[in-house]
């Protein structure tokens, strides 16, 4: 089986790329990695980020295969916030449960404000492809949908019981993990990449 190092510290993502990669694939978390520190991140934008931290994993272990995730949430209502900031829109450090409360406060303050929604947004996701410290492919993928002010159901992580994916009436929260791992923006983008993983690792 070809090994495939995740660079995230967050277990969720590893969990949904292996389900998503299927058999063929021995999936490694930094878990298996404790030296491999991912970078402070820097950049503006997902893919930026992402190479960030596929590069730094990828110098430390640069005989496997990397893959780093940096992904979000979109708000239009709030001018594209939190965005790359999603993982600290509480502050540094910040956890999921703080995070969606201050998303919370911030769609509160809509409505008085007078915008009642409906809330329009996406999470996003760029996945970069690393061996030998070097990028070789990034892949983005999206998934459009509004958000909810009162959370719904407690599946998944992040923000996902805020957000209800276009085409469906429920959250990321209640939708089960085959549903959100065949439409969400990490498995559109993980589509995009798989081709290239394929070709790259097929000799
Ligand atoms: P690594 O940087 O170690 O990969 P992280 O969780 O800090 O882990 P990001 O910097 O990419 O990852 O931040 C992603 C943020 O967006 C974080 O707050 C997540 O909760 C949220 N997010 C990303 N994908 C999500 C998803 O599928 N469902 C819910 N929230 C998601």
């Amino acid at each position: 089986m070809k090994r495939l190092l995740v660079a995230t510290s967050n277990r969720h993502k590893v969990e949904e790329i292996a389900a998503m990669l299927g058999t063929g694939w021995q999936v490694e978390s930094l878990q298996a990695h404790p030296q491999v520190q991912l970078p402070e991140e820097t950049g503006s934008t997902f893919a930026a980020n992402a190479q960030l931290k596929a590069e730094a994993a990828s110098r430390h272990l640069p005989e496997l295969w990397v893959l780093a995730d940096d992904s979000g949430l979109e708000v239009d209502a709030l001018g594209g916030r939190p965005g790359v900031y999603s993982a600290r829109f509480a502050g540094p450090g910040a956890n999921d449960a703080q995070n969606r409360a201050r998303l919370k406060e911030e769609l509160a303050a809509l409505r008085t404000a007078g915008d009642v929604g409906p809330w329009s947004g996406r999470f996003c996701c760029a996945l970069v492809l690393a061996r030998g410290g070097r990028m070789l492919e990034c892949c983005e993928g999206r998934v459009e949908g509004r958000l909810l002010e009162l959370e719904q159901g407690a599946g998944g992580f992040g923000y996902d019981s805020m957000f209800v994916p276009q085409g469906h009436e429920q959250s990321f929260g209640l939708l089960s993990a085959e549903i959100k791992n065949a439409l969400s923006h990490r498995a559109r983008a993980l589509a995009a990449l798989l081709p290239k993983l394929q070709a790259l690792t097929a000799s």
